[in-house]
């Protein structure tokens, strides 16, 4: 089941520069930074408000590492923005095949791993009205880190 919203992912060409907007506008600070190969991004997560379920919900900033990457490709033909919408859920797999016997496209056979030692998975945009969605099992984890 899916219980809340996990994050919004933010595609930019600048991450330092896009962070600095977002903590001298509204005072977000950075929670968590990673890169992750795989995906092709560098990324910050900014925590927006924790949950009861343990998860929470973020802004994730995005800056491509590779022009061919989703992200970098996006980019260059959208300019920076909302890139996706992310799902939390305690069972990644078990929703993802669900949401498969209902004729949505799944991208990953299997979950990969996502920011912070997630579990994740993507819905072709092309079958979700136009919205890149991604559904997240977050790791367990301490309540704050940076
Ligand atoms: C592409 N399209 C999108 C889109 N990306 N539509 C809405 N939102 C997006 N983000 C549309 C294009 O405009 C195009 O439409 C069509 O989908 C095919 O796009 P493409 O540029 O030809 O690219 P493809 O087909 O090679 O790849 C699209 C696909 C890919 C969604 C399969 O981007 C993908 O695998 N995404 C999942 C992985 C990902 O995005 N990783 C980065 C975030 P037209 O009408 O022109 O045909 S990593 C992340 O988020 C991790 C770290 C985490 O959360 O933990």
């Amino acid at each position: 089941m899916l219980t809340r919203i996990d994050h919004i992912g933010i595609a930019c060409t600048d991450l330092d520069a896009t962070v600095e907007f977002y903590r001298a506008t509204y005072g977000f600070e950075v929670f968590h930074t990673e890169v992750n190969e795989e995906q092709g991004v560098r990324e910050a997560m900014l925590k927006i408000n924790g949950t009861s379920d343990g998860g929470a919900s973020y802004l994730q900033l995005l800056q491509p590492l590779r022009d061919d990457s989703p992200v970098g490709k996006w980019l260059a033909k959208n300019g920076e923005g909302v890139h996706h919408i992310a799902f939390g859920t305690a069972d990644v797999d078990g929703d993802a095949e669900a949401i498969r016997d209902k004729g949505v496209r799944v991208l990953y056979d299997a979950p990969r791993t996502g920011s912070m030692g997630s579990r994740i998975t993507f819905l072709h945009p092309k079958d979700c009205h136009g919205v890149l969605t991604e559904l997240v099992t977050s790791a367990p984890r301490p309540a704050e880190e940076h």
